[in-house]
């Protein structure tokens, strides 16, 4: 029975027709459903490579993930070299409409089995990765890795006590920022390089400033270094806590957002990096008043940063309303980030992207100019009431019609090929 459910196809005419329906729906709302398609088309998702194989990369220089990341799960079929989270990789983007982008950390080097620190990394150790992304067309982002590693095991990083701690990390965001515009010059697409950084303390600090201090004075190290701003865009990740950080994170919310407005950086907003119940809804258009770019980590926590996979719910909704109704879409770059070891990890890459995908679109077919008329005439009777309506107009018929039209499995039927892939390529690997 749930075989035949996986692997049913979907009946273009029906797709077609449905389409049709759909659009003359959303028509009689003033929307047009060819031009949000093809405005969807546009809007590249950032694929993290780090669902492949559980944040491990490629050093095998066996330290613990560390670093208040944890992945829980032991699902079969882990990438355990390049080839195969490339393969991996291929596989999901099959199965997810549109054209999209590459998110790889510092630790997926490849440097021929030879140890290459992370001070020491550059360019030539990610050709690999370029070439593949050159040929797949896909785009790239970049990100220093500042865990994983002995002189990341107490948990500072940037801003360690230890001057010598510090300059090591200091050159390796450097050679993150050259290595990162390496990338954008050789696919003809700006890079955005990502710094996240674990620093904090567990328990009460007596000194909350002095690590800030260092901080910013390592970051205006790193981003002092000339590269070509055509190329690589620095973005800047802020947190709340993490496990082992509870009472004290360096590089805060507060933190980061002045530092991104001084130093004219990205700032990018972890949907899991805040209290629980505080979403970054409200944060887009506050940070946007002042910035010109924001990257996105799109992630889902329960109870706390568990970077769960993302699924269409209230808060993707209007993550994605906010990017649409402000025209933020051209100034927001969108990368995911979630790592689940339980669930088949190609699946759970697709089912994160369509997801985010699927959100975008409900939220390029809405009404917003009438919305938005009725709020300047303050009729909010109104407003609530086609915000409810608006929740079922068939916006699958138009998700569906996209899927087909890009030539990706309608409907449930990716899920076979995923199983498919599991049988074939992801089990043998025990
Ligand atoms: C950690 C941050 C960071 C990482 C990745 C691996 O809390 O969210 O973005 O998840 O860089
Ligand atoms: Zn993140």
């Amino acid at each position: 029975m749930s075989a035949t459910i996986f692997t049913s196809t979907v009946n273009p005419a029906s797709v077609e027709s449905a389409y049709k329906a759909a659009k003359d729906r959303y028509a009689a709302l003033g929307v047009d459903t060819d031009a949000a398609l093809q405005r969807l088309a546009g809007i590249p998702i950032s694929l993290h490579c780090w669902q492949g194989d559980d944040v491990g990369g490629f050093e095998n220089a066996g330290e613990e993930l560390g670093a208040g990341l944890a992945v829980t799960g032991n699902f079969l079929g882990k990438a355990r070299t390049p080839e195969e989270l490339r393969g991996d990789t291929v596989k999901a983007l099959s199965l997810i409409p549109g054209k999209h982008r590459f998110n790889l950390h510092a630790l997926y080097a490849e440097t021929g089995g030879k140890r290459v620190d992370r001070n020491a990394l550059a360019p030539e150790h990610f050709q690999g990765w370029i070439d593949w992304c050159k040929e797949q067309g896909l785009g790239m982002d970049f990100n220093p890795s500042y865990f994983s590693h002995p002189k990341a095991s107490d948990g500072m990083t940037l801003a360690h006590a230890d001057v010598g701690i510090r300059k090591f990390w200091i050159e390796h965001g450097i050679a993150c920022r050259q290595i990162g515009a390496a990338i954008g010059a050789a696919l003809g697409s700006a890079c955005v390089t990502n710094v996240w950084i674990p620093d904090g303390m567990k328990d009460l600090p007596i000194d909350r400033l002095a690590p800030r201090e260092r901080l910013t004075a390592a970051l205006d190290e790193i981003f002092a270094v000339p590269v070509n701003g055509k190329h690589n865009l620095d973005a800047v990740e802020s947190k709340l806590f993490g496990i082992g950080s509870e009472s004290y994170v360096v590089g805060s919310h507060e933190y980061y957002l002045g530092y991104a407005l001084t130093r004219k950086k990205l700032l990018c907003l972890d949907t899991g990096h805040f209290h629980p119940t505080e979403t970054i809804v409200d944060k887009i258009s506050a940070v946007f008043s002042h910035l010109d770019e924001i990257l996105l980590h799109v992630s889902r926590g329960i109870r706390w940063d568990s970077d769960h996979v993302v699924v269409v719910d209230e808060t993707l909704m209007a993550i994605a309303q906010e990017l649409v109704r402000n025209n933020y879409v051209g100034r927001t770059h969108i990368g995911l980030d979630f790592f689940d070891a339980s669930i088949n990890r190609v699946a759970a890459w697709v089912i994160g992207t369509r997801s985010m995908i699927k959100a975008l679109l409900a939220a390029l077919v809405e009404p917003t100019q009438q919305l938005r008329d009725m709020e300047n005439a303050g009729d909010f009777t109104g407003r609530l009431a086609m915000l409810e309506e608006m929740k079922s107009m068939p916006s699958a018929a138009v998700w569906d019609y996209y899927c087909l039209k890009q030539n990706v499995p309608v409907g449930p039927a990716w899920i076979g090929e995923v199983k498919k892939y599991e049988t074939e390529v992801l089990s043998k690997r025990q």
